[in-house]
């Protein structure tokens, strides 16, 4: 396979629709249109309909032809559109014919990488407009859609900047150091590196943010056997997914759901009940749970009335920060005294009593968390690795006093930033990134 082959796929979605997209790219993309339809010549950028038929004369289908010449084009090679009936025996009928004329079938996301290699659109556009496709409520597509206009590299390279800035002020005192402002200059210096890693730690919370905006806020359901977990679930996702029993230990493995609140996307997890227990199925079940509350953003820890009471009826004071107290099967009175009550919710699912205000509990809490003026910036876990590197290297960098190590220090951040900055494409992680596009993008 090479990047000089000429390539096809659908670009709409599979199957039956109004109108189906089929698009070439490659050096054969016109020759083949050419073949394929009744036209003698083809210009750029007009339309053309027409019937599209095999050397046999048979017609696979009518429609609309589009002819983008290189380098003006989506990939920066010639581009064929061809706009068909949507359906998929007219796309292998379609196919059928390109490989004839010694076209391949496009890898996923190679249309984009191509328009990548051929620089025509950057990295910072691959990732939002990999976010752009993926999104799925309207607040990811908010981020995308600006990411898209903007530049996500903007911060890199100002981090960047500073950098050098440093790094020429650094080499100017190896040069003349017995230079009498050597002191202040220091100061300087260890300023403008501070800045910047303070920058670096705050964007570095950004990123994690918008992660969780793109890939789902997370709220795990947890707490002993038997306290109605998966009950409350169930209630939460509005739908029968969890198996509900009286019979203690029924939740073995994590069950997930996926809704949205105040426009976030929420994945739910339930959990299976933590208890001491011989069964290896169970020990699994029960370990993975208390895996799923490390990552979790929002943790319901579920405790019935009947256990509540059985214990010291107090709540405890050292909830997590994230962490909410649901007191479930809430449906003897009991008034609870305790200063900590705004995460703390009474609910009982049989009475209906509790939910809805520990559903608007919910929507506040990820609406003050989640919600902000977030700059457009990559998104990938990879880059904010980086970053996290980065800030590590600069505040090492701050407390080194010999300045050949300083400046050695500031150069491993300035190649961390150039990774990023200067990408070529060849790296592995870029093809990662290629690769969780859809065929035909
Ligand atoms: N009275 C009353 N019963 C409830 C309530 N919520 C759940 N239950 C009952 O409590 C029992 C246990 O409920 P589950 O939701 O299966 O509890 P769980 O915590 O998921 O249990 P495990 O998966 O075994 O850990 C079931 O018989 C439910 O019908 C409630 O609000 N009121
Ligand atoms: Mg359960």
């Amino acid at each position: 396979m090479s990047n000089n082959d000429t390539i096809f796929a659908l670009a709409s979605a599979n199957g039956s629709a109004g109108v189906g997209i089929i698009r070439l790219s490659g050096s054969r993309a016109l020759d083949v249109a050419l073949k394929i339809s009744k036209l003698k010549s083809i210009k750029p950028r007009t339309v053309y309909t027409t019937n599209f038929s095999n050397p046999e004369n048979e017609t696979i289908d009518y429609g609309v032809l589009l002819y983008f010449s290189a380098p003006k084009s989506f990939t920066g090679e010639d581009c064929i559109e061809i706009q068909c009936h949507g359906n998929n025996i007219i796309y292998n009928l379609f196919f059928k014919e390109f490989l004839k004329y010694d076209c391949r079938m496009a890898r996923k996301g190679e249309f984009i990488q191509r328009a990548f290699l051929n620089n025509k659109v950057n990295i910072s556009q691959v990732d939002a407009t990999l976010n752009l496709i993926n999104s799925t409520t309207e607040r990811q597509h908010n981020l995308a859609i600006r990411s898209l206009t903007e530049n996500t590299l903007d911060k890199f390279l100002v981090w960047r900047e500073q950098l050098l800035e440093v790094k020429t002020k650094i080499i100017a005192l190896l040069d003349f150091d017995d230079n009498e402002n050597f002191d202040s200059a220091i100061e300087n210096i260890d300023s403008t590196i501070d800045k910047t890693a303070e920058d670096i730690t705050i964007t570095q919370d950004q990123m994690e943010k918008i992660t969780r905006i793109k890939n789902g806020i997370n709220i795990v359901i947890t707490g002993k056997v038997n306290q109605g977990k998966s009950t409350l679930f169930n209630s939460l996702i509005n739908e029968n997914r969890a198996i509900v029993s009286d019979e203690s230990g029924t939740t073995r493995d994590i069950i997930e759901a996926v809704i949205e609140i105040a426009g976030f996307k929420v994945s739910v997890f339930d959990t299976a009940g933590i208890r001491e227990t011989d069964s290896v199925v169970e020990k699994i079940g029960i370990h993975k749970a208390n895996e799923s509350i490390a990552s979790a953003d929002i943790v319901l820890n579920v405790v019935s009335q009947e256990e509540f009471l059985k214990n010291n009826r107090k709540i405890p004071d050292d909830l997590m920060e994230n962490e909410i107290l649901v007191l479930s099967k809430w449906e003897e009175d009991y008034p609870l005294n305790n200063k900590n009550r705004t995460k703390v919710f009474e609910v009982s699912v049989v009475k209906n009593t509790g939910l809805d205000e520990l559903k608007k509990y919910l929507e506040k809490f990820i609406t003050d968390n989640f919600v902000g003026d977030y700059p457009p910036i990559l998104t990938q876990v990879e880059y904010i690795d980086v970053v996290k590197k980065c800030e590590k290297l600069l505040k090492k960098a701050v407390k080194i006093v010999d300045l050949d190590i300083k400046v050695e220090v500031i150069n491993e951040a300035l190649n961390l930033i150039a990774s990023i900055t200067g990408l070529t494409g060849n790296d592995e992680w870029i093809d990662k990134l290629f690769s969780s596009f859809c065929v035909g993008k």
